[in-house]
């Protein structure tokens, strides 16, 4: 059994990578609200990510999109989030926006639709090396909407081919985070919309492509747990893009729809010591904050990652191990719910008393003023978005 001080530098060492876009402003198709202090460029998103280590000190990387975090300088950028104590992270491709893409991006039938996406991803292959960064995320809003749209075979084959391209144009250090999702934007369809077709086409490509498991991308009722260790066992899971949902990709607040789902994925990570950063495995944010104020729910976000490690690292392995050898479903059953049901908040309030932080990084953020602060510093100007 880990004791208290194991479980809070395990914690402490896991860095969860926010996302630049939460930030900004986000919705549905139906309304997308505005917020007062929302960034109006990338620089004040980081900013606002920085707030986000600031309390928790947990949060020490900020994923990037690309176009929605154009700069002319990606090198100041760095610099920038460098000064205030972050690093950029994970760098997201976008060819979902583009109306040349309404038939595909990497899998259109048209090749010089393909040239322009493959295209795109080595100008995101530049702004790794801008900022520094070692891992290209790659998601593809790539389907069909009607049975014989399109050659299922043609599409296939176009896409291994483009993200071989790809892969060809990667350095040495960087790696390829492929991402998958069973439906949306396209309804018949999706081009990688499984767990399965990624790692395929993972394996194709070489060792540095890894799979993005983002917890809203699957069919409801799906063991992502199951997922994860065969991911790992593969060798093969390169990151999670972690929300939460209660129907579809609703990009909700990480544990606030199903802390328990997060709890089993933890520990499986737990069990297979992935939560070490040596893994290599990025646990990232990929969250929207349509109604929420946005720094604070980022915080709660990596508050309930943290609650969800410290839970899982407190499964009485040994225990564990035996009622499994034996057959005892309930003792098993029992061993991981008893961790589930410890409540480690005061645990992880000491922990952070020790690093020198506020017990309580939202109650810490909200005395802060920076509210206030960039609600009136960003009055005036356009707030950032996806830009849909
Ligand atoms: C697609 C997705 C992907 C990102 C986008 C912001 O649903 O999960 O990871 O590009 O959200
Ligand atoms: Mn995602």
């Amino acid at each position: 059994m880990r004791t208290h001080d194991e479980v809070k530098a395990a914690v402490r060492a896991l860095g969860v990578e926010t996302a630049s876009w939460a930030f900004a402003n986000s919705g549905t198709r139906f309304k997308v609200f505005g917020q007062p202090g929302v960034p109006r460029d990338p620089f004040e998103k980081i900013a606002d990510a920085a707030q986000v280590h600031r309390y928790t000190g947990s949060a020490p990387r900020v994923s990037l999109h690309i176009p929605w975090d154009l700069v002319d300088d990606f090198s100041a950028l760095a610099a920038h989030a460098r000064d205030l104590g972050v690093e950029i992270g994970a760098i997201n491709s976008n060819v979902f926006q583009d109306d040349d893409y309404k038939l595909g991006s990497l899998a259109n039938p048209d090749p010089a639709v393909r040239a322009k996406a493959v295209d795109h991803h080595l100008q995101c292959i530049d702004v790794l090396r801008a900022t520094g960064s070692k891992d290209l995320k790659i998601w593809l809003a790539d389907g069909l909407n009607y049975p014989g749209q399109d050659s299922l075979r043609d599409r296939q084959e176009r896409l291994a081919d483009s993200l071989q391209q790809i892969y060809a144009a990667l350095d040495d250090d960087h790696r390829i985070l492929l991402e998958y999702k069973f439906f949306e934007p396209a309804f018949y369809a999706t081009d990688i919309p499984d767990w399965g077709t990624s790692l395929t086409h993972c394996l194709t490509l070489g060792d540095r492509a890894t799979v993005v498991l983002d917890t809203g991308h699957h069919a409801p009722g799906t063991n992502i747990e199951f997922i994860v260790m065969m991911l790992l066992r593969a060798g093969r899971l390169g990151a999670f893009d972690f929300n939460s949902r209660f129907y579809a990709d609703d990009d909700l607040m990480v544990g606030a729809a199903d802390p328990f789902q997060l709890f089993r994925i933890l520990h499986e990570i737990v069990s297979q010591d992935a939560h070490k950063p040596e893994s290599r495995v990025n646990f990232m944010l990929d969250q929207c904050h349509n109604i929420e104020p946005k720094i604070p729910a980022v915080i709660r976000s990596v508050l309930n990652v943290q609650e969800a490690l410290a839970k899982a690292l407190l499964v009485d392995a040994a225990a564990l191990a035996k009622a499994q050898a034996d057959g005892d479903v309930l003792g098993a059953n029992g061993a991981l719910m008893d961790a589930y049901n410890t409540d480690v908040r005061p645990l992880l309030a000491s922990m952070r008393e020790e690093q020198g932080l506020d017990p309580d990084p939202i109650a810490a953020y909200q005395r802060s003023g920076y509210f206030e602060k960039i609600s009136a510093e960003r009055a005036d100007g356009a707030q950032a978005g996806w830009g849909a």
